[in-house]
């Protein structure tokens, strides 16, 4: 499996804290965390093939989901933050306009600190001076990755049609591994150590591509799985109202962002039926994900007829996450990997959330593994 990443995932964004339950902690979203992926799969080169090939998409493919307001604010928030005597860990906001607060002045932010207020929904996506970069980055890095997978789907197909070299039992994969993450970045919102989101922008530059339109003129369509143990409440917005992507997500009940992600979330107008939330209980088991990720491909995956499949690949699942998980071993995740492999269809996997670093190779690792039948299932 091609893996796609660049040194700059690890360097260009290293805030020093973030707050949980009120207490100043570290950033549990660290640069160690790509170094611990890297390492596992550089010590099983005979699956993964890692390239830091990236190529510059540009902006046009960004702000197909993102506003200019919020990238403007995220390219300059920090030094304006700086100017006016923020602390040099990033931008965090203090103040948030609340819907119940009566801002009867119709004031609209006039600075970095209620800008902040205005693009941030919480204090985890601190913004430092090269936030902005390192965000880009990603977003190219996976468009990277999406550039090649319809080129890797394309051999398939091509394949298929000529009945020999390849089955529907081992389609393509790739797997883009970045970082910041970015499943919760709304199109102006970030929040969640999220600011752009990866999986929303590769979505949808395969549905824009001209030369991707099948025969009846219609866009290929696009299947996002978000396996994060959090609700990928950004990419819901960006397409709440669309039939293309369609997103299902499976997540911990009551967990972080605590305020989407419910069952009746199921999309709006042309998007109706298209979201697709399915809550967990944090007691959820090895067999029991396992069983609800089988479910929801067979019930939504599987009739939806995509094109691609991309994975928001969390891994926060795990049991001794640090800031997450439901009771889930490593055990499950060639499982898991196993069952995103039984549809058949080329995928890519994109890397979210998951903070225990000391098991994140192994984890992540097996569900890529999973994904390419290595792994008994
Ligand atoms: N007590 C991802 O996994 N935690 N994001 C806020 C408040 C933020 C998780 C803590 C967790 C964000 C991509
Ligand atoms: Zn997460």
């Amino acid at each position: 499996m091609k893996v796609f990443t660049s040194k700059l995932c690890t360097t260009l964004h290293t805030p020093e804290f973030e707050f949980h339950g009120g207490a100043q902690s570290q950033h549990y979203e660290c640069p160690e965390r790509r170094e611990a992926i890297l390492k596992y799969l550089e010590s099983h080169s005979d699956s993964f093939e890692v390239t830091e090939h990236v190529e510059d998409f540009g902006y046009e493919p960004i702000k197909r989901v993102h506003k200019q307001g919020f990238l403007n604010y995220l390219e300059t928030a920090y030094d304006e933050w700086i100017l006016e005597g923020g602390h040099p860990n990033g931008v965090m906001p203090s103040t948030i306009p609340h819907y119940r607060l009566a801002r009867l002045g119709g004031q609209t932010p006039t600075n970095s600190l209620t800008n902040a207020g205005e693009y941030c929904f919480d204090m985890s996506a601190v913004i430092t001076k090269d936030t902005f970069k390192a965000a880009w980055n990603a977003a190219q890095v996976t468009l990277t990755a999406t550039k090649d997978l319809v080129r890797v789907a394309d051999q398939y197909e091509k394949g298929l049609a000529a009945g020999t070299t390849v089955s529907r039992e081992a389609p393509p994969g790739l797997y883009a591994l970045v970082r910041p993450p970015g499943h919760h970045a709304q199109s102006d919102l970030c929040g969640g150590y999220c600011f752009l989101n990866n999986v929303g922008i590769a979505a949808q530059w395969l549905i824009d591509r001209p030369e991707l339109r099948q025969k009846d003129g219609q866009p290929k369509k696009v299947a996002i799985i978000d396996i994060d143990f959090h609700h990928g409440n950004g990419t819901q917005e960006l397409f709440y109202k669309t039939s293309n992507p369609l997103y299902a997500s499976l997540h911990g009940r009551d967990a972080y962002p605590h305020f989407t992600g419910a069952a009746t979330e199921r999309g709006e107008g042309e998007g109706l039926g298209f979201s697709i939330n399915v809550p967990l209980p944090r007691s959820t088991s090895d067999d029991e994900y396992v069983e609800a990720l089988e479910k929801l491909i067979q019930e939504h995956i599987i009739p939806y007829d995509a094109d691609y499949i991309i994975i928001s690949l969390g891994v926060d699942t795990f049991k001794d996450d640090p800031i997450a998980g439901f009771l889930v071993t490593s055990e499950a995740y060639p499982r898991i990997g196993n069952a995103i492999r039984k549809i058949g269809l080329p995928t890519l996997f994109v890397q979210e959330g998951g903070y225990c670093v000391e098991k994140l190779g192994l984890n992540v690792g097996g569900i890529l593994q999973g994904f390419l039948g290595k792994v008994a299932a």
